[in-house]
């Protein structure tokens, strides 16, 4: 199946929507995991997309082509990485920070803990951070998740925290960031308290943080 894997990564890489759709099918039906038909299928052509886009051998247009293609493919994997049937064990607000539109790695952090048995409420892209704090009182949440992938936008997520503690909320609520320019020392830096580099280390750290709520000592 690797000739499979291969040609999924250039269905993303060309934006081959309907392609990418039929390869990624093809796999599922032959037993590929999910998480090696995301890793070595669709991160790796997204990873290349982006190098073209950094060396402006692509444009934006090119991209969001791309960007569809990524959706369709994940479309397919969503019932497999998600399982409806259980009570949750937590919940998780998620969106994109203040004037970032990036929502794919979002979409899939948010896949993976609906599969871990998170609730999670996804607010969407270009999201305020009044909005991340009215969710959480609203669905009574333990957890806030942040993404950002403009190193001009993970600046707005301190603006999240420090309206959480206006709210008196922070002791209730846990933060946790995410994206490609964010890092463990930026979300020491902020206050914020975890960080995952990725969508499955996403799920174990929300995990240890609504453990940490239980026990807060
Ligand atoms: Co944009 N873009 N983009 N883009 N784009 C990047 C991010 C960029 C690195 C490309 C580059 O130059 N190489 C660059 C940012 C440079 C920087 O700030 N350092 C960039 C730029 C500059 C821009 C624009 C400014 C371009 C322009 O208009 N001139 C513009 C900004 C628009 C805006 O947001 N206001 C823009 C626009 C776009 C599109 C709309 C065309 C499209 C987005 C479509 C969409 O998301 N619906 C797009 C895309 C697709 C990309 C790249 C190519 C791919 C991003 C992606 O989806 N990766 C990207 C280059 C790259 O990253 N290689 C690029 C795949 C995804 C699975 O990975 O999102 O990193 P990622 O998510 C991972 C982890 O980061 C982590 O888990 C995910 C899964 O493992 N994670 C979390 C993410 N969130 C998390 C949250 C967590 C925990 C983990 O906890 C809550």
């Amino acid at each position: 199946m690797d000739d499979v894997l291969q040609s999924l990564k250039e269905a993303i890489i060309n934006g081959k929507r309907q392609e990418a759709g039929e390869l990624t099918q093809k796999l599922v039906d032959a037993g590929v995991s999910p998480k090696r038909i995301l890793d070595e299928g669709l991160i790796a052509g997204m990873t290349v997309v982006g190098e073209r886009f950094k060396n402006g051998e692509y444009f934006v247009p090119e991209v969001l082509v791309a960007a569809r293609a990524m959706k369709t493919a994940l479309q397919i994997l969503r019932p497999l990485l998600t399982q409806t049937d259980i009570q949750p064990i937590g919940t998780v607000v998620l969106g994109t920070v203040r004037g970032d539109l990036h929502d794919i790695g979002k979409n899939l952090v948010a896949m993976m803990l609906e599969g871990a048995g998170f609730r999670v409420v996804d607010l969407g892209v270009d999201v305020p951070a009044e909005k991340f704090v009215e969710a959480a009182k609203e669905h009574r949440a333990q957890i806030v998740g942040l993404s950002a992938l403009l190193t001009t936008t993970m600046t707005h997520m301190p603006e999240v925290i420090k309206k959480l503690e206006e709210e008196g909320m922070r002791r209730s609520v846990r933060v946790i960031v995410g994206g490609a320019p964010v890092t463990q020392e930026w979300a020491d830096r902020i206050g914020a308290d975890g960080y995952a580099p990725d969508a499955a280390s996403a799920v174990d750290k929300c995990k240890e943080l609504l453990a940490s709520l239980a026990s807060p000592n």
